[in-house]
């Protein structure tokens, strides 16, 4: 079957696959994986033409086949440069590619960094705009800001030199483009003003239809309903325009003294001053590709908090491909195609910015109680039997857990909405397995379809008579390989493709399944240019969304795919609550899916990324998302799995995962002592489920973060801006990582609690979680599963304020399903008051909806001084009304 592999990219696919199930994983991962997993090509150090300044009348950008280079560049008296930071000096060698007929080669050119100059000669290749790169020589590059330059100095044949693509440098150097190009002019803003209180909307005045402004991320039209004044056009926050050759800018000023957050999935701190982030959602494993400058997400988006603690928010609107920089006092967004409009965000601080965002671009839909719980996942659990041991080994263990995960490998080579027949020969009955336990399967569903119409498989099949599929520039249908070999991609911008495919989820969400994973659908393609399908590729709208190429549509290809497939998953089971998960988001996303943060690796410095890049997210709309816990490539041992988990049951969404070739990863791999130590920080998620419940229904309702940066709690306090390791959930929670050392913290009382016996002072892994002085954190018994029962004993977590005080709310409701929109939940308000020194009173303080619960126990526990102090009331209806005066046991009030 194998046999003729050579050649025959579907096949060589397969065969590597089958290597990988054979052979000394050890010896060969490393190459293997490089190249199926992510794109060999560096793009680290390389200089590309959306960053190129042209000097001179005789060249320009163009757009062609899917890729971007400088053409039609025939007079010596054009030379092109880039403004470039070195941020790591040193030698390094300087690639060029090039295209030129080999007719036509041999013109010369000189390549001058400061007082260095190279010569080098154009070199023939296929014809114009079939690149090669060539090595020209060496230069040294001294760190700080310096000019490369490019220029003609003879011609071969008049008029014809070059197409130039990129310049790369290669050894132990850092570099990027600045971005400093002067060609651009300003545009006036034409007609602008609120379109709601507190949102200013500027339009560059080449925007024709104001009024028919297309967005995908905005909920709603936003008609202008008050004009600026004068003065309101002018002043900080104001924005100006810019266009060069189809390139629009627009530039915000950053007052003095504020800081700059957002920008949705992206590596490096939270605080964004002086980062570039590129908007072109990029399949980037372990995120190499471009030094992580652009990942599997787009949210043009950044909020500013002012020194004062005020805040605002800027949206860049548009779709295409960009980025946005922040730097030297201004936060500048570019995009090709289109001009966009930009709107600003007015708020007193931080929340009231982050709620205006979640009325504008939507929120994230009350998730099922399962999906807050724990979550495990490899690529791949094969076959069913091996899905079947995890489960048992977790109940077995005692090691709670919500949810298994079906990677691709329980498809039929790779073909979506099919299982296989030997490995996955009963999924319906294995998903009752897992179900009958306490666990949910999520199962995968990548864009790909698998062209395939020799075995009869319905989505090639109808998907090919309806003629749902992406064109390429000549109007054929596209192909490209990924997983199944050669595939076709739906084109999701049109209405009747995403009704066809939300109809694919009735049978295969009848099948048992009850969550949906959608990878790889930047979309990533092996075989297309940069990784993907080229930007002159066609989709063809609808009545929304107008027809375009895939430069304006790529960034909203996953979005528009998990809308469809939500859809589906809702009619296929109106009665419960879709759980999708998408690799690919584009801002506004949460409103259809929760993320993931990609394909990071298994190293101490991901494991500390984690955080800024979860606090990211949910500071640009997207508050369910989390990272592949302990890291998905590379070997893990147990002191990093250990010293992940410890604070990593915390994020908002929990789920180890393992790529392919690598280690077992699941708690129990590394021996007894990391065995336990999972345990312990897996039994506080899920004693503290009905805290982390309250906060996701607040989420559903706000917008607001799961997750928060610790700066949300005092957005006055300098010292906060920048902290990225210790972080908040909600507002009364603290979870300071073992690993962070002198973490700014907010001033006030903020109490360190332990929850399942785990020691406050000593611990090596499991991090400090501290209550806000003040606050309540309702807290059930430990479950190995969210709805193993109900919360028939609650424990309120108490920390009193200075005045002897705290306040505390708890959501409840089934857990899934919609009652809770008709009015079937519970939201409870506690209160607890000082009384005497061994005395609180306790009581209900209100009570909103019908839901009602079992009737239960309540346990308090008031902490103090690292101690706490209990009572417990036995009926928690005798809290309402007056409450109850409660005595605290406990070792202080034993001991005085
Ligand atoms: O090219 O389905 O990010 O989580 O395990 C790799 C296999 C495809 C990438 C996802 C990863 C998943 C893997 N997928």
């Amino acid at each position: 079957m194998y046999s003729d592999w050579t050649g025959d990219c579907v096949k060589c696919f397969q065969w590597r696959l089958m290597l990988l199930h054979v052979i000394v994983l050890g010896l060969f991962t490393g190459v293997l994986m490089g190249q199926s997993v992510g794109p060999a090509v560096d793009d680290n150090n390389v200089l590309d033409v959306l960053d190129v300044t042209i000097d001179g009348p005789k060249a320009r950008l163009v757009h062609e086949g899917g890729q971007d280079f400088v053409g039609f560049w025939d007079e010596l008296d054009t030379s092109i440069y880039w403004k470039v930071r070195v941020v790591k000096g040193g030698v390094a060698k300087v690639f060029v590619s090039q295209a030129v007929p080999r007719e036509y080669a041999g013109s010369e050119y000189a390549f001058v960094v400061g007082d260095q100059e190279l010569r080098s000669k154009t070199v023939g290749t296929d014809e114009w705009a079939s690149f090669e790169e060539k090595e020209i020589g060496e230069v040294r590059l001294e760190e700080g800001v310096i000019e490369v330059r490019m220029k003609p100095m003879r011609h071969v044949e008049p008029n014809l030199f070059m197409c130039l693509k990129a310049v790369r440098f290669e050894g132990d150097v850092v570099v990027e483009a600045v971005g400093e190009d002067d060609n651009f002019e300003p545009i006036k803003t034409g007609d602008s003003g609120y379109v709601r209180d507190g949102v200013r909307a500027y339009y560059p005045a080449d925007v024709v239809d104001v009024a028919g402004y297309e967005s995908l991320m905005m909920v709603e039209k936003l008609p202008i309903i008050q004009r600026f004044s004068e003065e309101e056009k002018t002043g900080e926050g104001d924005v100006r325009f810019e266009k060069n050759e189809g390139r629009y800018r627009a530039t915000i000023d950053v007052p003095m003294g504020g800081n700059v957050y957002g920008g949705g999935e992206v590596t490096g701190p939270l605080e964004r001053s002086g980062i570039k982030t590129k908007f072109w959602n990029s399949d980037n494993f372990a995120y190499v590709r471009d030094r992580g400058s652009r990942l599997y997400q787009t949210h043009p988006w950044m909020m500013v908090v002012r020194e004062d603690g005020s805040a605002f928010g800027v949206i860049a609107d548009s779709t295409w491909r960009g980025q946005v920089e922040v730097s030297e006092g201004m936060i500048v967004f570019t995009f090709d195609g289109e001009p966009f409009r930009v709107l600003v965000l007015e708020g007193d601080g931080p929340e009231d910015v982050l709620m205006k965002l979640g009325e504008l671009t939507g929120k994230m839909k009350l998730p099922p109680k399962w999906a807050l719980g724990y979550q495990q996942c490899r690529w791949s659990y094969e076959p069913d039997t091996k899905v079947m041991a995890i489960a048992d080994e977790f109940r077995k263990r005692r090691l709670p857990c919500d949810v298994i995960w079906m990677d691709i490998d329980y498809m039929d080579e790779f073909r979506v909405f099919t299982f296989d027949k030997q490995k996955f020969g009963d999924p319906k009955g294995l998903n009752n397995y897992l179900n009958e336990r306490g666990f949910k399967g999520v199962w995968m569903i990548d864009p790909g379809v698998k062209k395939d119409d020799e075995s009869g498989y319905g989505v090639y099949e109808s998907g090919t008579a309806k003629d749902v599929w992406v064109r390429d520039a000549k109007g054929e249908v596209y192909e490209g390989d990924v997983w199944p070999g050669a595939c076709v991609f739906p084109d999701f911008t049109r209405a009747d493709v995403r009704e066809w495919w939300a109809g694919l989820y009735k049978d295969y969400m009848a099948q048992g399944v009850s969550g949906v994973w959608n990878d790889m659908n930047e979309p990533a393609v092996f075989s297309g240019p940069d990784y993907t399908m080229p930007m002159t590729n066609l989709h063809e709208g609808d009545d929304e969304i107008s027809a375009g190429t895939h430069r304006e549509y790529h960034n909203v290809y996953g979005f528009l795919m998990v809308r469809a497939s939500r859809e589906g998953m809702m009619r296929a089971n109106p009665e419960k609550r879709p759980f999708v998960l998408t690799r690919s988001n584009y801002l506004g996303g949460q409103r259809y899916a929760a993320t993931w943060t990609g394909d990071n690796k298994s190293t101490v410095e991901h494991m500390e990324l984690s955080v800024p890049m979860t606090l990211t997210l949910g500071l640009s709309g997207q508050p369910f998302n989390g990272p592949d816990l302990g890291g998905f490539s590379e070997q893990l041992d147990g002191e990093l799995w250990a010293k992940w988990i410890g604070f990593g049951t915390m994020f908002p969404f929990v789920r180890g995962h393992a790529m392919k070739g690598m280690n077992d990863k699941e708690p129990w791999a590394f021996g007894e002592v990391v065995e336990d130590v999972s345990r312990v920080a897996l039994e506080r998620r899920y004693r503290l489920m009905p805290y982390f419940y309250t906060v996701f229904e607040a989420a559903s309702r706000t917008g607001l973060p799961i997750m928060r940066p610790m700066f949300m709690a005092d957005a006055k306090d300098q010292s906060l801006r920048y902290e990225d390791r210790a972080f908040l959930v909600g507002q009364d929670l603290m979870v300071v990582p073992r690993w962070a050392e002198d973490v700014a913290l907010p001033s006030g009382v903020w109490e360190s609690v332990s929850l399942v016996g785990e020691m406050i002072d000593d611990e090596k892994y499991q991090a400090d979680l501290k209550v806000r002085g003040g606050a309540i954190v309702p807290m059930g018994p430990v479950m190995q599963y969210t709805d193993e029962r109900s919360l028939d004993e609650l424990t309120l977590v108490v920390v009193l304020d200075e005045r002897g005080e705290a306040l505390g709310e708890l959501y409840e409701d089934a857990g899934d399903g919609y009652g809770y929109q008709k009015g079937e939940y519970l939201r409870t308000t506690y209160r607890v008051v000082m009384n005497g020194r061994k005395d609180i009173r306790v009581w209900i303080e209100g009570r909103e909806g019908r839901w009602k619960p079992i009737e239960r126990k309540v346990v308090v526990e008031v902490w103090s001084d690292g101690e706490k102090r209990m009572g417990v009331i036995e009926r928690e209806a005798d809290l309402e009304g007056n409450g109850v005066f409660v005595e605290l046991s406990g070792m202080k009030a034993l001991a005085q």
